[in-house]
């Protein structure tokens, strides 16, 4: 039988997926099931609306929203559900994402984004921010997630190489 699908990875266009796939590839590397959806708060609106409407209900329990540029989609997401919405500020090359960043992080109290890094980090981060959250009332992910860390931790160097 399939696992439910407890993520979902949502972003505003094509061109955000080589970003928003770092997410994805730490939900796979966790065992974690998720969803990947072009979701534009600007070019499909009502897209937005329903997938907002329906999240919890759907049983998602973090959503991950990713956007470039006039970065709307976390923050009209996180009005729209009370489902956690972590937001990535993709790299933008106008402004290099800090145009990203600024949109999604300054978001009027009452509805919160946990808002990651720029770009491919941030992407990942958020990936480990959701597995982690799911792993509070998840023994065995919390496990997987330990072991994630620990071999993190056991692949950096104690000294630098000239190679
Ligand atoms: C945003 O506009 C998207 O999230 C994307 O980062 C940016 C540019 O989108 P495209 O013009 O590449 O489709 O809505």
């Amino acid at each position: 039988m399939n696992k439910a699908i407890e993520v979902g990875i949502i972003m505003g266009s094509q061109s955000d997926w080589p970003t928003m796939k770092e997410a994805a590839k730490i939900l796979d590397e966790l065992g974690i099931a998720y969803e990947a959806k072009i979701v534009s708060a600007h070019r499909t609106p009502d897209r937005l609306w329903t997938y907002g409407k329906e999240a919890a209900g759907r049983g998602l329990k973090v959503i991950i929203a990713g956007a470039g540029g006039a970065a709307h989609l976390p923050g009209m997401m996180a009005s729209k559900t009370r489902v956690p919405v972590i937001g990535v500020p993709v790299q933008t090359k106008a402004l290099s994402g800090v145009d990203s960043l600024y949109s999604i992080l300054q978001m009027p109290k009452g509805f919160p984004v946990a808002t990651m890094a720029i770009g491919a980090a941030g992407a990942a981060n958020a990936g480990l921010m959701a597995a982690g959250i799911l792993a509070i009332s998840d023994p065995a992910l919390a496990v997987k997630l330990d072991a994630w860390r620990e071999a993190l931790s056991a692949s950096i160097p104690d000294e630098p190489s000239d190679d």
